[in-house]
């Protein structure tokens, strides 16, 4: 089975996906942790991203591509992952639509976990990461609503989109999903 989690930032995603994946027995695929990994070794790919992420802005679609195509070639994707913050705008929907689909391998299940900006602006600057200052928050939330929002309609329309509330606690929250993907008819 192969799942996706979009959000705006600080929704979850990362913290849901943790839980989903052990759930479901499939990897979980985070491009923002893989970013940040190639960022702390310093590779060519760490290097152009550094900048990006620092100012709140989303990678160029090239590179996140390149990094996620290669990570679906690893053994264990072979019986599917979860996507955990890609797709992030509609070129990088429509380039995973086209690897899996050569790959036989169609999105089952995108969940959009939802929640007000003042709320997610307060867990951000709790947990205080460098890209997780007020103004950089605000700029992120900004870009989320114009580039990565359309993905929702795209997703509706193919009929795999469920919309989880991401607003309660850990807990409350992994329930919605828990219920969501049971009705899909996804269980390890
Ligand atoms: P990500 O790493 O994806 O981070 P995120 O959207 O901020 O967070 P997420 O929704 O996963 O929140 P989390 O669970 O951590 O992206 C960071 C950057 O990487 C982007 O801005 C961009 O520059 C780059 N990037 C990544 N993917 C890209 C792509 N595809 N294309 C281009 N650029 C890309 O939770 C946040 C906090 O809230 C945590 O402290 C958590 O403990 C807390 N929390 C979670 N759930 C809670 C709950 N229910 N109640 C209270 N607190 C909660």
């Amino acid at each position: 089975m192969q799942l996706v989690f979009v959000g705006p930032p600080g929704v979850g995603k990362g913290t849901q996906s943790e839980w989903l994946s052990s759930f479901l027995a499939i990897p979980h695929l985070s491009t923002g942790d893989m970013l940040r990994a190639s960022v702390e070794q310093k590779t060519d790919i760490g290097k152009s991203a550094q900048g990006f992420i620092q100012d709140g802005k989303l990678v160029p679609d090239d590179i996140v591509i390149e990094i996620v195509d290669s990570r679906l070639d690893e053994e264990d994707c072979r019986n599917g992952f979860l996507l955990d913050g890609f797709p992030r705008t509609l070129e990088q929907a429509e380039m995973l639509d086209q690897r899996l689909a050569s790959r036989g391998m169609p999105l089952s299940l995108v969940l959009e976990l939802t929640a007000d900006e003042s709320q997610l602006l307060q867990r951000l600057v709790d947990r205080g990461r460098d890209d997780d200052s007020p103004e950089v928050v605000r700029k992120r939330f900004q870009i989320y609503r114009n580039q990565t929002k359309p993905l929702l309609g795209y997703y509706d329309e193919k009929n795999i989109l469920k919309s989880i509330d991401g607003s309660g606690t850990r807990e409350e929250v992994r329930e919605h999903i828990r219920l969501a993907v049971r009705q899909q008819g996804l269980e390890a």
